[in-house]
């Protein structure tokens, strides 16, 4: 008898107990990030802004591209995009209500410098930014500056625009203008966002402003400048601003995950590793280290080489240059939206895409958004972070972009996008608590619904929906808003965790099968 009761409650126990694990969340982690964590979105300011001539600004490399027939998927420009110009206290009462810790936005050059030089500097453009700036301190958000988000002024562009290094000194004087003016409120600075898309997709594919083509060799000049002026404008942030202002400069670097498309074949291994170090690698490396990979050198270099080339076409730092370069961040900054599949594939022209000997690909099964290149793969983004732990001796990094696109018809209920940020904020959550990868920042992209360049705005970004049809340019907050404000606010995924909640259920029912048992003993 005693036996048999003994069979019973242990049947009950498992059938209950696995009950209790199907009720907790499926591969959720319940853990909080960091007290000091913090949370905040991004925008850009041709994305947003509009007042593309208002108040003396002058054109720029977007402007002159949407105007030009042919360009943008819908023939749209960022001449009004968001209003924002006129529109920037709805945006910093967005921000408040959702609980952004901080705002990160650019600067537009030629609204501040409409000729791209100190010839004339435009006090209307840089009040503008002073109002922004000044509204959002007043509401305890702090503003995090990138200085160039794409929109070079076009004067600079007439003269080679980034390939040119001529550019090198007008970077940084447009810099020195912002820590000047700005430097006293603002404490963290940006100085490229996504040096890679500017290079490649703006004179390698020519899909981007200025629309160059020339993959070939103008990609690697224009990279070679772009890390010169960062060099430059970090440097003189230390030489002439930082005593007074003790503000932090970095640089943000884009980099999807890239995996072999055969974990067990060794070549898709190595071409999965050679793809991130051209990838991240690319812009990062010179920045810790003050030289490219070794693999894009050896590539490159033995590539130029069979073409008959005299000179590499990858660029070298000299000695001056590789001491101004190595070492030029106080934070990593991080944009970061997908994964591919990487196989070995000799490339077939000359160019950094077909450099690096790699063949990508995505897998059918990962959530398709309404861009292209961007699928669902939460678990890269762990990864990438592990890899840059790593690779550059866990530096602090903020991630300055992530986010997930859809197309006009999904409008509110966004729900896609509510996964999309869990399950990679989870994968975040995770680098962090498990593998203790600096991260100390999660900047979502976007605020709202933008001019998404190439795209126009037939992909959406934002978790706020903008009527584009409405001059007054209306926000409405959509589901994923108020999943961030949530998650924002409790930092984290709080609650009893797996573990503890299915623990707690076990002794209930361990006691409740006990009960039961005793009461049959006693008759
Ligand atoms: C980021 O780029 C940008 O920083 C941000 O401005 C942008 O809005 C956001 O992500 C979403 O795209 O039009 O076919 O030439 C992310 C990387 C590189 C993805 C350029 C889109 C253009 C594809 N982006 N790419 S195409």
């Amino acid at each position: 008898m005693l036996n048999s009761c003994l069979f019973l409650g242990a049947l009950l126990l498992l059938g209950f107990g696995e009950e209790a694990k199907s009720v907790a969340p499926k591969n959720q982690i319940r853990a909080l990030f960091p007290d000091n964590f913090r949370w905040g979105f991004a925008t850009a300011s041709y994305q947003i802004e509009g007042g593309w001539d208002a108040d003396g600004k002058g054109e720029n490399i977007w402007d002159r591209f949407t105007h030009t027939p042919g360009n943008i998927a819908d023939n749209s420009t960022g001449d009004v995009a968001c209003d924002s110009y006129h529109n920037y206290a709805r945006d910093v009462e967005m921000l408040k209500d959702i609980g952004a810790d901080y705002y990160r936005f650019s600067l537009s050059w030629s609204r501040i410098l409409p000729n791209g030089t100190l010839a004339v500097v435009s006090e209307a453009g840089i009040a503008y930014y002073n109002n922004l700036i000044n509204l959002l301190i007043a509401n305890n958000i702090e503003p995090m500056i990138t200085l160039y988000h794409w929109d070079l002024p076009q004067p600079l562009q007439d003269i080679g625009g980034w390939p040119n290094e001529a550019l090198i000194p007008h970077f940084e004087n447009f810099a020195r203008l912002a820590y000047q003016r700005f430097g006293d409120r603002v404490k963290l600075w940006i100085t490229f966002n996504e040096a890679f898309v500017t290079c490649m997709h703006g004179y390698g594919y020519g899909k981007h402003a200025p629309g160059i083509s020339g993959e070939d060799t103008e990609p690697y000049k224009c990279a070679h400048t772009i890390l010169k002026s960062h060099a430059r404008a970090y440097r003189m942030y230390y030489d002439e601003f930082f005593q007074a202002q003790n503000g932090r400069v970095g640089i943000t670097i884009d980099s999807g995950w890239y995996a072999p498309l055969d974990p067990n074949n060794p070549s898709d291994v190595e071409a999965a590793e050679r793809a991130v170090r051209f990838k991240h690698g690319w812009f990062a490396w010179p920045v810790f280290y003050g030289h490219y990979p070794d693999e894009m050198r050896i590539f490159v270099d033995k590539k130029s080489e069979e073409e008959g080339l005299d000179q590499s076409r990858l660029p070298e730092f000299d000695r001056y240059w590789e001491t101004q370069v190595k070492g030029s961040w106080d934070f990593l900054g991080l944009n970061h939206y997908t994964t591919e599949l990487c196989t070995y594939k000799v490339g077939e022209y000359s160019g950094w895409s077909q450099d690096q000997d790699v063949g990508f690909s995505r897998d059918p099964t990962w959530p398709e958004s309404a861009s292209d290149w961007l699928r669902s793969v939460p678990w890269g983004f762990g990864n990438l972070l592990r890899w840059i732990k790593r690779n550059y001796g866990n530096p602090l990094v903020y991630v300055t972009e992530n986010g997930w696109s859809d197309s006009d018809a999904v409008g509110l209920e966004d729900d896609l996008r509510v996964e999309y940020y869990t399950n990679y904020t989870q994968s975040m959550l995770q680098a962090i608590t498990e593998d203790r990868c600096d991260v100390r920042s999660y900047t979502a992209w976007s605020l709202m619904d933008n001019f998404e360049w190439a795209r126009g705005y037939s992909e959406r970004f934002g978790v706020h929906w903008v009527n584009f049809t409405d001059p007054a340019r209306p926000r409405i907050p959509k589901k994923s808003a108020a999943f961030l404000k949530q998650l924002f606010a409790d930092n984290g995924y709080p609650g009893p965790d797996v573990n503890s909640s299915a623990e707690s259920k076990h002794w209930k029912i361990l006691s409740f099968t006990y009960f039961i048992l005793i009461k049959f003993m006693l008759g």
